[in-house]
């Protein structure tokens, strides 16, 4: 079974892969994933927030909302050398890629984006790849951070197009995929992908797949976050998503997208070592990881580097070096 990349997907033959009996599901999709990736290697990822809540965005699953009450305490842009401690520690415990985010709608052009330029261009010439999130770019903001060396811009589509605006009010997904776009037109790579959890149904899944498989090139990286319920947001007490779900998801995202980096990202922390071994079998191959327990706030926990490492090598599983995509990118042109 060989496919090649494609970006004609229809809604259809998306639906009907999510829809396979499991088990057959996880065979293709890890048959794909050999054929596109080292499946001994997994990328571990740092999230650090670099500016933390009091966000003006009502995203309803987000604890940095400045609309809902919760337990995060807002914080201003982090120094420098504050941001390359936690970097330099991070590439010590095997990290490839630090991931800095801010609780930002848009980027403005003033001395903290000057700040943030600053901070990528040191942590990409420690050898690291560098990736932002710091919500909506403008196309000249895009090619200041390309020309800051940033090697991925993250900025998920969160679900289907339809059921965005139940979701976030504050912008649309047309402003979502301009932004995807103004990256795009650098040579930053792209990360976008979305969330389970938010009450969202399997056809908003399948077309938020849909949205995603269809870009050309599709995402260097596509994020699986599984909603981590937020006290104090609309989103509090949503059930929890079922571990076939996330398999299902990861699966077909897999499939459709073989070259890309599928990270399995929020939520890990609830699963189990044999649901996230089924998750990496299921084609997942990067993860985040931390020595302080969160993901970007303390709401959303995350296992920390030393069970990782130990997880990894109880799986045979090895930590993906730097920029090992980017070169294979390269050579398949
Ligand atoms: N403000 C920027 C933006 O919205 O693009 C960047 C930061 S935001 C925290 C990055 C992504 O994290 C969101 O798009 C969402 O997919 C994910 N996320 C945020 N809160 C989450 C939660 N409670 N559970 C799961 N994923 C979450
Ligand atoms: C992504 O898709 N997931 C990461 C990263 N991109 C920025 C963030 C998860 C956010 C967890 C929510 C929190 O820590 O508050
Ligand atoms: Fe702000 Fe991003 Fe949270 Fe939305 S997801 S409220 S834009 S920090």
């Amino acid at each position: 079974m060989s496919v090649g990349i494609r970006y004609d997907w229809q809604i259809e033959e998306i639906q009907a892969i999510y829809d396979l009996p499991l088990l057959e599901l996880v065979y293709q999709a890890a048959s794909i994933h050999r054929q596109y990736h080292n499946p001994k290697q997994i990328q571990v990822c740092k999230l650090i927030s670099i500016k933390t809540g009091a966000c003006p965005e009502d995203c309803s699953y987000c604890a940095q909302s400045a609309r809902y009450k919760t337990e995060v305490k807002p914080q201003a842009l982090l120094e420098k050398e504050t941001v390359l401690d936690i970097a330099q520690q991070a590439k010590a415990s095997g990290v490839s890629r630090v991931c800095m985010g801010a609780a930002w709608r848009e980027v403005r052009d003033n001395t903290q984006f000057d700040q943030v330029l600053d901070m990528v261009k040191d942590v990409t010439d420690m050898g690291l790849e560098v990736c932002c999130t710091l919500g909506m770019l403008t196309d000249a903001q895009a090619k200041k951070l390309e020309t800051a060396g940033l090697y991925a811009y993250n900025h998920n589509l969160d679900t289907s197009p339809d059921n965005y605006s139940t979701i976030i009010t504050t912008r649309t997904y047309g402003d979502r995929l301009k932004t995807i776009d103004n990256v795009r037109q650098t040579n930053v790579t792209v990360c976008s992908g979305g969330i389970l959890g938010l009450g969202e149904s399997v056809a908003d899944r399948v077309s938020m797949l849909h949205t995603l498989a269809n870009l050309h090139p599709h995402p260097e990286s596509v994020p699986i976050n599984i909603l981590s319920q937020v006290k104090g947001t609309p989103l509090e007490n949503q059930p929890d998503v079922p571990i076939w779900d996330v398999v299902r998801m990861i699966a077909t995202a897999r499939m459709i997208m073989p070259s890309s980096d599928v990270r399995l990202s929020a939520g890990r922390a609830r699963l189990s070592q044999i649901e996230q071994a089924f998750c990496f079998m299921a084609g997942a191959n990067s993860i985040f990881s931390s020595d302080d327990g969160k993901m970007l706030t303390v709401t959303t926990p995350c296992p920390g580097y030393d069970n990782d490492q130990q997880l990894l090598s109880l799986l045979g599983l090895e930590m993906r070096p730097p920029f090992v995509q980017k070169k294979k990118e390269t050579v398949m042109g």
